[in-house]
């Protein structure tokens, strides 16, 4: 699942977009629909061509919102540039051009809008040709322009192709991390309490799931979730979702704050990022200076100690210390932007290398430079694991990183030997992480199932195996390096559950027992017991082997069964073979429960029919 996102400068056409490919308008305030103008972000989805759920995050384009632009601009996968044919490029194009190259988001589209308005082709190539030249030097450099007018519709269904196509050729998103959900909105239902809306990253969330929201450090437990409007029982990374929350109150939380699995994150005062200062700049950054921080959802005012420069002129790089005004829940590779407070402009912007540095580092530390270049590049066995973050092939893990055969070689080696990568059948790799990840994932898939179906003995192999998304040779590697998930006939279940019914259950159980014992070769039909004990009842009794459905509607105790079995035998030893009329008066029985039995033994191989008369089978 993808989630893109708008950009682009005031009133050139944004929401009308996002309202002619959805229609979903995305100005859901008052305040939005009386200004004509996007004030917060909004939020819309469309069903693409090949069945997926794409949602768009729409940005507000005028510069006193920029803020809540950039709240809603960190978890996309791809980008829609929108500029309005009529202006070209403007100073927030510009602008949102640039955090989008800070933020790294590689994939777009350059939506040349409003082109009813244009009459003439020179004007629209004189444009494009202005664009062109503007993003050259950006992470959206090679974004094909495409033209469309949201009033005529003209080029709306080219550009859902492109999107299509665009999000096609993207790599997986990881799936099997810890799942992250930035918040970037918060408010309660009537009747349901606290949810929290985001792009959840990393991986899936499920109902009844323990979850922390950081920095507040918080504790709940997910009671629903929903995306796009549908319940859900797992969400999916990729994807839009709202969390109903209980254990949390709505006061305690705020845009910016991080929802995960207990103990993920910690929040963090101090944080030592790669920084790149925009050419464009209107002065150099000072040591000591102070800017405004924005990284996922979140903000926080920051005193920026410049590590290893006297000063950083506009379009230099360098290692910055940021002590943050208030904590907030930072994860290394997070992308951030800093910019002044006022006047108000974006300065730069880049990656964070170290969430947790725990100290204060002295300035112009050769050693302390070492370090941090290490930390950003990683050592070649992280990078090998980095990609290796969903079950990779060789070739993959080859592609994503650029190494030589014998590069690799010697990587796989050494991520291997130090057991931080594992290698799977069938040329695949995975990051030891990711596997144990996969691991808790199927064990609480396992426990939720025990838990949702007390009376069952396990889940069935395949729907675990789809849940998970997992190949069926990787299912059962997963299966054989553990002893908390036993499987039993096709079914998985949790090592230590057993099925155990309640007293009342106990009860209906031993009423319907008596009433088999009392006729054990004439018991009651399946129908019947199940009036008696309840249908999932019956079923888990028979899953226990203490009930034997030999057809749909006839069942008998485990006991007449067997003793059923020898006697028949003993009898084929004897006379060489049994009639199922001889069978039936031996056991003073009806032809339904004899002829039930004998066809279940002929089809188990125990028995075999020979012309009116059964012999024994070749079991
Ligand atoms: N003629 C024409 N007008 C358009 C088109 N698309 C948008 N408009 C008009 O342009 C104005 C601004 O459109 P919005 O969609 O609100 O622009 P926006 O980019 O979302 O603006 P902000 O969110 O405030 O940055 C509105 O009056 C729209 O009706 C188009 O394709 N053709
Ligand atoms: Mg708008």
């Amino acid at each position: 699942m993808r989630v893109i996102g708008t950009a682009g400068h005031v009133d050139h056409g944004k929401s009308t977009l996002v309202k002619c490919l959805t229609g979903i308008d995305p100005d859901r305030l008052a305040e939005e629909k009386a200004r004509e103008m996007t004030i917060d972000l909004g939020f819309a989805w469309l069903t693409l061509p090949n069945g997926e759920t794409l949602g768009i995050v729409d940005v507000p384009g005028h510069r006193d919102f920029i803020e809540n632009m950039l709240a809603g601009i960190g978890g996309i996968d791809a980008v829609l540039l929108v500029i309005a044919a009529d202006e070209g490029i403007m100073p927030q194009t510009r602008e949102h051009l640039a955090i989008l190259d800070l933020l790294g988001i590689q994939n777009g589209l350059i939506v040349l809008t409003k082109i009813d308005l244009i009459d003439d082709p020179d004007w629209l190539d004189l444009v494009e040709n202005e664009i062109r030249e503007s993003v050259s030097h950006t992470t959206l450099a090679n974004a094909e322009i495409v033209r469309v007018s949201a009033h005529s519709g003209a080029g709306i269904p080219e550009l859902v192709k492109k999107i299509s196509a665009l999000l096609a050729d993207l790599p997986p998103n990881t799936h099997y991390n810890a799942p992250r959900l930035p918040i970037d909105r918060v408010f309660t239902i009537s009747g349901f309490g606290t949810v929290v809306t985001g792009t959840l990253l990393g991986g899936t969330l499920r109902v009844g799931d323990e979850i922390e929201i950081q920095p507040a450090s918080l504790r709940g437990r997910i009671r629903g979730l929903q995306s796009y409007k549908q319940p859900v029982e797992i969400a999916q990374p990729g994807s839009r979702v709202a969390v109903n929350i209980a254990g949390v109150e709505k006061s305690a939380l705020e845009r910016g704050f991080v929802l995960t699995h207990p103990r993920q994150i910690q929040p963090t005062l101090l944080v030592d990022v790669h920084f790149r200062h925009l050419e464009d700049a209107s002065r150099a950054l000072k040591h000591h200076a102070e800017a405004k921080f924005f990284v996922g959802a979140a903000e926080s005012t920051v005193r920026v100690r410049l590590l290893n420069d006297e000063i950083l002129s506009p379009g230099a790089e360098g290692w910055l210390q940021l002590r943050l005004d208030k904590p907030l829940a930072l994860a290394r590779g997070d992308r951030f932007i800093l910019r002044y407070p006022s006047p108000a402009e974006t300065i730069g912007g880049g990656i964070v290398v170290n969430p947790q540095p725990g100290r204060r580092w002295k300035r112009f530390q050769p050693n302390v430079i070492a370090q941090l270049e290490t930390q950003m590049r990683g050592t070649p066995a992280e990078r090998v694991v980095q990609a290796a973050n969903h079950p990779a092939k060789r070739a993959e893990l080859q592609k994503s990183t650029g190494y030589s055969d014998a590069e690799l070689n010697a990587t796989l080696q050494d991520a291997l030997s130090q057991g931080i990568l594992l290698h799977l059948p069938d040329d695949t790799y995975i990051a030891d992480s990711v596997w144990q990840g996969i691991l808790r994932r199927m064990e609480n898939e396992l426990l939720a199932f025990h838990q949702a179906e007390p009376l069952r003995r396990g889940m069935p192999r395949e729907e675990l195996r789809s849940r998970l998304g997992l190949k069926q040779a990787i299912l059962a590697m997963l299966l054989e390096g553990q002893n908390t998930v036993v499987a039993e006939n096709n079914a998985l279940r949790m090592a230590d559950h057993e099925i155990r019914f309640s007293d009342a259950q106990q009860q209906t159980i031993h009423a319907l027992y008596e009433q088999m014992n009392a006729a054990p070769y004439t018991p009651p039909s399946y129908a019947d017991a199940a009036n008696i004990v309840g249908e999932n009842v019956l079923r888990a009794l028979i899953e226990l082997g203490e009930i034997v459905q030999v057809q749909p509607e006839v069942i008998f105790s485990r006991q007449a069964y067997e003793d059923m079995v020898a006697e028949l035998l003993s009898l084929i030893d004897q006379n060489g073979q049994v009639t199922a009329a001889e069978f039936r008066n031996h056991f003073n029985t009806t032809r339904k429960y004899a002829i039930g039995l004998l066809e279940h033994l002929d089809s188990a191989g125990i028995t075999r029919r020979a012309g009116d008369a059964r012999v024994r089978g070749r079991q």
